[in-house]
């Protein structure tokens, strides 16, 4: 039985790789990192099937201890300090976590588990104020936010691991994943989730920023296929992963709304605190490599991906027993 190491297992990405990697008969480790307020639900339907341990990108020596400790076969390092928007308020911190917390898990490897594949969450934000559309492996990277330029740092290191070390180092260009598991603070959720809030008279608006950004949105189900068949793949190498689709904060609005029988322009309202100082405006990925080389290809596309995320946040208040006081639910749910 192969042994996957993952950090980042409390986050959106971590719940659905170990969900994944159980299925294909993996043991699964997961890193936690201290907190006064731990929070496993997005994985705690399979908690008891995974063997939890305890690190932190910040701590070199907790990274050594469980590489050590599990000898892992592969290691997805999927932890970071992952929102763009808080990366401007705690550019230092996410330097260190997004940054050279790669280069912290990239020596624990090559000291204590040099056999070990390893994948890092390479983000398109990389590409940010776009050099060519639609993106790929070989577009020029331009970051547009403190996280942006973390992410490129541990692109880099984790190729001249490779290079250097000859190590099993792959770095996966995500473009963005969405889900029910989103963290509310990303659009697509914060969309969806006031979507139901307001269809159960919780909240009566919702402030955005910059309606005119363009997104290429995935389901992260799917997404995770793709970090797990690039450590099959016989050579390390670099992978975009996305739709090739690319759609407006506004479409999402408006494809969200209509879900429930509304029009996002009753209730949508534009609030300059939620815009950034440098915006990346259009992402458009080209995921041909990841097709051609590792037959990746995407299931759920971009308005079964809205229905499903505004499903969920809807169940989650029925099951409340709580019941509609505006719009409409959808057939199924009614
Ligand atoms: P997420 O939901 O924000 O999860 C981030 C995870 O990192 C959480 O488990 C968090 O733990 C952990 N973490 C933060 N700081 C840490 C530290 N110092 N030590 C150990 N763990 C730490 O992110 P996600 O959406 O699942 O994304 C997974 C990865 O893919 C991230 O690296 C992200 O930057 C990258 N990515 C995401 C997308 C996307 O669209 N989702 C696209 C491209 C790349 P706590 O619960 O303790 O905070
Ligand atoms: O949902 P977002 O915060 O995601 P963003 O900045 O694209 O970053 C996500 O995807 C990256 C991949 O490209 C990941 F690497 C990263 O970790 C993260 O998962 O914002 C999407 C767009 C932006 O243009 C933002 O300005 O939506 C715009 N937006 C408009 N109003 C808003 C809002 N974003 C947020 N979070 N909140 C708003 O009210």
């Amino acid at each position: 039985m192969k042994t996957a190491f993952i950090t980042g297992i409390t986050g959106q990405d971590g719940s659905y790789l170990a969900e994944h990697l159980l299925d294909l008969g993996y043991k699964v480790v997961a890193m936690m990192r201290r907190s006064a307020t731990p929070d496993t639900s997005r994985f705690a339907h399979i908690e008891d099937r995974i063997t939890m341990c305890h690190g932190d990108l910040m701590d070199q020596s907790s990274l050594m201890r469980v590489m050590d400790e599990f000898k892992p076969d592969e290691v997805y390092n999927l932890a970071a300090q992952s929102f763009v928007h808080a990366s401007f308020h705690e550019p230092i911190h996410t330097g260190e976590v997004t940054g050279l917390g790669v280069t912290r898990m990239l020596e624990a490897v090559r000291l204590s588990a040099p056999n070990a594949r390893f994948y890092q969450a390479s983000s398109s934000e990389m590409f940010g104020d776009v050099f060519e559309t639609p993106q790929t492996e070989r577009t020029p990277f331009h970051p547009r936010s403190p996280y942006g330029v973390a992410k490129v740092y541990g692109h880099w290191a984790t190729v001249n691991y490779r290079e250097s070390y000859d190590m099993f180092a792959c770095s996966g260009i995500l473009f963005n994943h969405e889900s029910p598991r989103r963290g509310l603070e990303f659009v697509t959720r914060k969309i969806s989730d006031h979507v139901a809030a307001i269809v159960f008279g919780e909240k009566d608006q919702l402030a955005l920023g910059n309606l005119d950004a363009r997104r290429d949105w995935g389901f992260a189900g799917d997404y995770v296929r793709g970090m797990h068949l690039m450590l099959q793949h016989d050579t390390p190498d670099d992978y975009v992963i996305s739709t090739g689709t690319t759609q407006s904060v506004r479409e999402f609005c408006k494809i969200a709304f209509e879900r429930v029988g509304l029009n996002y322009e009753d209730f949508v309202v534009v609030d300059p605190k939620f815009f950034r100082p440098a915006e990346v405006e259009l992402l458009l990925g080209d995921a041909s490599k990841a097709k051609d080389t590792l037959g990746w290809v995407p299931e759920v596309d971009f308005q079964g991906l809205v229905e499903m995320m505004v499903d969920a946040d809807l169940k989650r208040r029925m099951v409340m027993g709580n019941g509609p006081t505006r719009g409409s639910l959808p057939e199924g749910l009614a």
